[in-house]
């Protein structure tokens, strides 16, 4: 069986990232059928167009993307994708690695984070000179649909349970709903869950990341904290991500262009080749998976590394030393 996987390489070093994990991914011994698409920055600056149709409709009728990264035109691009998916949950491990200088090498997270609404459900305005605007959206079938994957989440990957994290404090009827549609769903299928405020939460997971375990929040706020946990466990090219939808996903690094490497074929490739290690699992290839994680921390442990991580290896350096460990 062959598996179309469509593949937007976006701006910057998502277009060094991304070659870099079609290489694993060609390593296997799984038929893929690669469909290169394009959208981002670069695209806008030459068609006018951030996110051509074309790309959308590629996403959104491929068995799974793999997306590299794009800079100012995040919100024309990836939101959109996002919904090509038709993408609930962006799960976004954060994990700290043997052989990493990590400020919390004790960390070991995974984001469930909320991904149609909130801020980013795009209800913004600018009212005068002065005054803009931004519509906060939170639903419960939303929330619910979160919380019923997170529920499966913990139970099918053997967790305790996850804490929910909101600011119902202060956004009484947004967050006041989500954290109790997902308290309801929780106790609904007899998962244990706490909760923090999420200020009180970037604290906590600093002073003691190890009190955490899955962490299931709003949009914004999962967007935030995991970048937050990535400076935790040496940075953000180490982090991975899935848009999970009813009956595809997309997957790409947390990670953004970073312009001031871009080019230089130093970018760690390591988020995006665990981002295709959760592809080729969703896909149902466990072993391969579990075998792509396994040369990637091996690597990570033993080298060579990219600068990022105190090394002076390239990208591709670092794509080989995978695929030979393959
Ligand atoms: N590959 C990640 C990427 O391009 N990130 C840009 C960004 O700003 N993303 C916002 C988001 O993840 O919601």
């Amino acid at each position: 069986m062959t598996h179309e996987i469509t593949v937007i390489p976006g701006d910057g070093i998502g277009r060094e990232v991304t070659p870099a994990a079609i290489d694993v991914l060609e390593s296997l011994e799984i038929e893929f059928e690669f469909v290169e698409a394009e959208a981002g920055d670069a695209v806008k600056a030459e068609t006018g167009e951030p996110l051509p149709e074309e790309t959308y409709e590629l996403a959104a009728s491929s068995d799974a993307t793999l997306f590299g990264a794009v800079g100012e035109t995040a919100a024309d691009v990836i939101l959109p994708l996002r919904e090509a998916v038709d993408s609930f949950v962006n799960v976004r491990p954060a994990k700290a690695y043997p052989g990493v200088e990590a400020l919390r090498p004790e960390t070991d997270l995974v984001f469930l984070r909320e991904n149609t609404e909130g801020v980013y459900a795009g209800h913004e305005d600018r009212l005068t000179d002065d005054v803009a605007t931004l519509t906060r959206v939170v639903t419960e079938s939303a929330s619910r649909e979160l919380a019923e994957f997170a529920c499966e989440y913990v139970e099918d990957n053997g967790h305790d349970g996850f804490t929910t994290v909101h600011k119902a404090n202060v956004m009484q009827e947004t967050d006041g709903l989500f954290r109790d549609t997902v308290a309801e769903v929780a106790d609904e299928n007899g998962v244990e869950t706490d909760e923090v405020l999420m200020d009180a939460f970037a604290t906590h997971v600093c002073l003691d990341p190890e009190q955490f375990d899955v962490v299931v929040c709003p949009n914004l706020a999962g967007d935030v904290l995991s970048d937050l946990a990535a400076g935790l466990v040496g940075g953000l090219g180490l982090l991975p991500s899935a848009n999970v939808g009813h009956d595809r996903a997309l997957f790409e690094p947390v990670h953004g262009t970073a312009p001031d490497i871009a080019g230089e074929g130093v970018a760690n490739p390591a988020a995006t080749i665990i981002s295709a290690a959760m592809l080729v699992e969703y896909l149902g290839y466990h072993e391969e998976g579990a075998a792509i994680r396994k040369a990637v921390e091996a690597t990570l442990e033993e080298g060579p590394r990219t600068p990022d991580l105190g090394g002076d290896a390239s990208t591709e350096d670092v794509t080989e030393a995978i695929v030979d460990r393959l």
